[in-house]
């Protein structure tokens, strides 16, 4: 059951396809929207024409000249990738249920398009294009630069060679490209960017989901940022073990809110550590009193990044819930997802209400999120494309600092912990004992991320 089961009432079923010349972040849009709409439990998928076209021709011979319009072995080749990626699609879309499937390509003419949009509507398959326009200089070198130093087409060349090999192969499309215009475009579905989001042109949008999508993408934006995320500090009912509530927090909480701000800094690096940081907290007094030493001006507190109402067991420790509540506590180990405890919430129901929170987080740029574990699980799940079997079992400690560096095709993550000692408030499934236990579980190890390890989202899948 999607969150929005809407899709399914109105059995739509989507294929963005992604228009635009190299370097105008194509990419980058289609891997989010595919994270965004999976997190709200919509199935979706990208399929990368440049990666079948990998799969055919070696990285080595694709140079500039490969791309040719005049190149008919290259024209071929680039036919074919096209076309596996759009069978694999189609079958996707029968055999696996999908709802938004995306074809990441560089479609420059109209009569690729056309092809595109006959064999979508032969399938029953609402064909929505997403055109990246983009003619300032400056975004556009930046998104070589990420290529360059992403793209599997240079690993290993030299980076003036790539620069002026990827300009090449601009040109040539540049040279065939025809961007999407209300008067030729009229009767297709279509979402103009120009510029990132300086200007947005929309024509014939019908559909909820297709709204959805558009309003998404108008919230985005390409400005390198930071986000943190922190749990609030050791709380006195983290010391009972109780769960809800609105206590204070602990002795050692408050020397975790203390170092905080020394810990901010740290990660900002000598040479940003004047930058300035939004810093959101919910209305729970243990966030607020592990924020209340940031030097920063600007902080906000939502409701809606308050912790999992637990209703009934609110105030009670596991121990407690198993004993009264037995079903209900095996229940929620089953699907921990799903489990919504009587009179509270689910995850599920956590991430419903965290989707404007999410919607702002990307209007903004730097910014430290001072909440709690559930909640927490939920937000990080949405950055690093954590399914969401997994999402509510992963381990985020107490006084541990988060960073969150997302780029055009990895997000890193580092963990700085504070060395400030706190209880264990992870219960592993199975058990009403708190603690990570010996027996490690898949859960865990993935989420035991090194310090700027880079974690590779599901970008070239
Ligand atoms: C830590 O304590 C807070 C109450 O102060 C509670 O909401 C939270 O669930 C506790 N964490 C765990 C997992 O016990
Ligand atoms: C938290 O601390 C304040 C001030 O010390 C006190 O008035 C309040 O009762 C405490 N709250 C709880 C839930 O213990
Ligand atoms: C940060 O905010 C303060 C106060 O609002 C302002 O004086 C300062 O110039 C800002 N710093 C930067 C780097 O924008
Ligand atoms: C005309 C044109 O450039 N069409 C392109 C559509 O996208 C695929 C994938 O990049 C190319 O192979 C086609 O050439």
């Amino acid at each position: 059951m999607p969150v929005y089961s809407i899709s399914h009432v109105e059995n739509v079923r989507v294929c963005v396809v992604m228009v635009g010349l190299p370097a105008r972040g194509k990419s980058l849009i289609a891997q989010k929207i595919v994270r965004y709409l999976s997190w709200l439990s919509i199935k979706s998928k990208c399929f990368n024409v440049g990666t079948y076209r990998r799969k055919l021709v070696p990285c080595e011979s694709t140079t500039a000249e490969f791309f040719d319009p005049h190149n008919e072995k290259g024209l071929k080749y680039r036919e074919e990738a096209l076309n596996s990626a759009m069978k694999d699609m189609m079958n996707w879309f029968t055999e696996d249920n999908g709802v938004v499937g995306i074809l990441d390509a560089t479609n420059s003419t109209r009569a690729r398009r056309d092809k595109i949009l006959k064999l979508c509507r032969e399938n029953y398959i609402e064909p929505m294009f997403l055109e990246s326009w983009c003619d300032d200089k400056d975004l556009v070198l930046q998104n070589i630069a990420d290529v360059k130093t992403t793209s599997t087409d240079y690993v290993n060349k030299d980076e003036d060679y790539a620069t002026k090999d990827f300009l090449q192969r601009i040109k040539y499309y540049e040279d065939i490209y025809e961007t999407m215009d209300r008067d030729t475009d009229s009767d297709l579905t279509f979402i103009k960017l120009v510029n990132v989001n300086s200007q947005v042109i929309l024509n014939k949008i019908e559909s909820y989901l297709e709204s959805r999508i558009v309003y998404y993408v108008m919230n985005l934006h390409i400005k390198p940022r930071c986000i943190w995320l922190s749990r609030h500090g050791e709380s006195e009912f983290n010391l009972t073990g109780q769960i809800g509530g609105d206590a204070n927090l602990s002795e050692r909480g408050r020397r975790y809110a203390k170092k905080l701000p020394e810990l901010v800094l740290k990660s900002f690096g000598e040479e940003n550590k004047h930058t300035n940081l939004t810093v959101w907290t919910s209305t729970l007094q243990r966030t607020q009193q592990t924020a209340s030493f940031l030097p920063y001006k600007k902080k906000l507190q939502w409701k809606a990044l308050d912790e999992l109402d637990a209703g009934e067991c609110d105030g009670m420790t596991y121990e407690e819930i198993e004993q009264k509540f037995p079903e209900d506590f095996k229940a929620r180990d089953d699907n921990k997802y799903e489990y919504r405890y009587r009179g509270g919430e689910s995850y599920r129901d956590i991430v419903i209400r965290l989707e404007p929170i999410i919607m702002e987080l990307e209007r903004q740029e730097n910014i430290l999120i001072i909440t709690h574990q559930a909640v927490l699980r939920c937000l990080y799940a949405y950055f690093m494309n954590v399914p969401q079997e997994e999402s509510p079992w992963m381990s985020i400690p107490l006084h541990t600092l988060i960073k969150i560096e997302p780029g055009a095709y990895q997000t890193l993550v580092s963990r700085i912990k504070a060395d400030i000692p706190a209880v264990s408030t992870y219960k592993e499934k199975g058990t009403s004992q708190l603690g990570e236990l010996a027996t490690g579980s898949t859960i865990k190890s993935r989420d035991l991320i090194k310090d700027s390890e880079c974690v590779r989202n599901s970008m070239q899948q």
